[in-house]
């Protein structure tokens, strides 16, 4: 007979020290990934069911509190390291420090039992609160944390025994099983719920009504076709994508609905079949995001069709008094706009196709705002579910409080495209080309300075709206050696873009786009 006591087992050699030790740590893994699989696969089906409003899936709830507790500088951080993958590094960081936990919890596991179980039971807790802490969470929310977690531990309890046991019954055999159940369970929930039959459905039924419509036009001359240069109008699917939302929203048209609240005469309810028969209109916005450095590529020009939310908020009818509206999104997500910036007769729309397509998922599928001359933190809410006519004295947006300004109109910058920076070219004619943008003000001219000369005048494209950016090119007679180029637009207010240089936050970068090349 053998002991099942670690002090008895006969000459506890390294490797099996060891061997026990990976044996305990796995099976502390092994739990966690069981925990993880069931729990996003009830999740999906929640979503899947249409049975949640809110964030059900563990891993991705956490992310999500996190996101939100995120301050502006650690955002500004993140998104210039991983750019727009910034979301998957979360969640992949997330990953990462649950998976250390359960090894501990495992290798816990085989000296003190109880310890290793209410340790991870805390785990199922922290991710049941996060649960509970996202937009739009029931009780019903809490059901595939409670029931993964209780896989994992009956696994766990199960597993910690045999872990030092000589005699135990198959411990890899198990722990095969174990993490084989738990990644497909892992995998299937993931693809379930990435994906959503309904809304896909829905989306391509919008996309055969778009079809129908006349196909979107752009003004000859917009753009300069200079080669490396950032199209005009940037398709849908090189867009850059920024926002909060650790599982993309997948709403149906036919359970879409927008609601106008708060300081109205007539609270107001549209739906998507209302909306189609309201007159639609198409402008060129170019949407830009705050948390854009200068020479930055968070920033995209579109065609987008959609109705004037003016015409929506005169039905509603504002009181007096009100200056701001609080747009929200079906994640929960919120921003502040001045109610002028939606009121006036500028292209402030409802929009529901960008570029012809009815907008991605991505992008705000069904519908979203895009208000010409505001950054997109205090404007552009996709998934939008309702429009609280409101004051900025008494509501804030998702990102005042955590640093950023509570209003954001759009600074007057340039960017240099080509040549790029660390280029090295041919002497004599270099196209140096570019964007500059002053949404609703409109582009009166771009200048470049070649090292410490004088500001030269670039030639500007056409210009297609004041709302959208406008592509430039200068001609350059590229001497050899090593060369600065910088950049700077004047609007059509008159002002000239700052040179000072300040980061994103808290309400834009300023300074010049300068690169550096090589003349041979
Ligand atoms: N629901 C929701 N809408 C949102 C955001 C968000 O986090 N959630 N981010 C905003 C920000 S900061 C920007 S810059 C734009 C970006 O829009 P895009 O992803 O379509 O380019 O969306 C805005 N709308
Ligand atoms: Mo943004």
């Amino acid at each position: 007979m053998t002991s099942t006591s670690p002090a008895h087992t006969a000459a506890p050699h390294e490797s099996g020290r060891s061997g026990a030790g990976r044996v305990a740590a796995a099976n502390g893994l092994v739990a966690g990934l069981l925990t993880v699989g069931l729990a996003t696969l009830l999740a999906a089906l929640l979503h899947q069911g249409g049975a949640t409003s809110g964030e059900p899936a563990p891993v991705a709830a956490v992310s999500g509190a996190f996101v939100d507790r995120t301050p502006a500088w650690l955002k500004d951080l993140a998104i210039s390291v991983f750019g727009t993958n910034d979301k998957r590094a979360l969640l992949v960081g997330v990953a990462v420090v649950l998976a250390a936990c359960c090894v501990l919890v495992g290798v816990l596991a085989q000296k003190r039992p109880a310890w290793a179980l209410s340790a991870f039971a805390l785990l199922g807790v922290v991710g049941a609160a996060a649960v509970l802490s996202r937009p739009g969470a029931s009780v019903t929310d809490l059901v595939p944390t409670v029931v993964g977690t209780g896989l994992g531990l009956w696994f766990l309890h199960h597993g910690s025994g045999e872990a030092t046991t000589a005699a135990a019954a198959n411990p890899a055999r198990r722990l095969l099983l174990g993490a084989a159940a738990g990644g497909s369970a892992a995998y299937v929930g993931g693809w379930l719920g990435g994906d959503s039959a309904a809304a896909t459905a829905s989306r391509d039924a919008a996309a055969r009504e778009a079809a129908r419509g006349t196909p979107v036009q752009v003004p000859a001359g917009a753009d300069l076709g200079v080669p490396g240069t950032t199209p005009f109008v940037v398709p849908n699917s090189d867009f850059y994508r920024i926002d909060t939302a650790i599982v993309v929203p997948r709403l149906t048209a036919a359970d879409w609905r927008l609601k106008v609240t708060g300081l109205v005469e007539r609270e107001i309810e549209l739906d998507w079949v209302t909306l189609q028969d309201k007159p639609m209109r198409e402008a060129l916005v170019t949407l830009a995001c705050v948390s854009n450095e200068v020479g930055g590529d968070l920033i995209g020009n579109a065609v987008w069709t959609g109705w004037p939310v003016r015409e929506l908020l005169a039905l509603a009818g504002p009181r007096a008094g009100a200056d701001m509206v609080l747009q929200t999104s079906a994640d929960g997500w919120t921003c502040g706009t001045p109610l002028a910036a939606l009121a006036d007769d500028r292209n402030a729309l409802l929009a529901v196709r960008m570029n012809g397509e009815p907008l991605p998922f991505e992008h705000g599928f069904p519908v979203r705002l895009v208000v010409p001359g505001l950054y997109g933190y205090v404007s552009a809410c996709k998934w939008v579910t309702e429009l609280k006519v409101t004051t900025f004295a008494a509501d804030v947006g998702y990102w005042t409080p955590r640093g950023w300004s509570a209003e954001g109109p759009v600074k007057t910058s340039s960017r240099i495209d080509v040549p790029r920076t660390g280029a090295v070219v041919n002497a004599g004619r270099v196209a140096v080309a570019g964007v500059a943008w002053a949404q609703h003000r409109g582009i009166t001219a771009v200048e470049v300075q070649v090292d410490d000369g004088a500001w030269k005048a670039a030639r500007l494209a056409t210009d297609a709206s004041i709302d959208a950016w406008r592509q430039w090119v200068f001609e350059w007679e590229a001497q050899p050696g090593s060369h600065t180029l910088r950049v700077r637009a004047t609007d059509a207010d008159g002002r000239l873009q700052s040179a000072a240089e300040r980061p994103p936050a808290p309400d834009g970068a300023e300074g010049l786009h300068t690169v550096t090349v090589r003349v041979e």
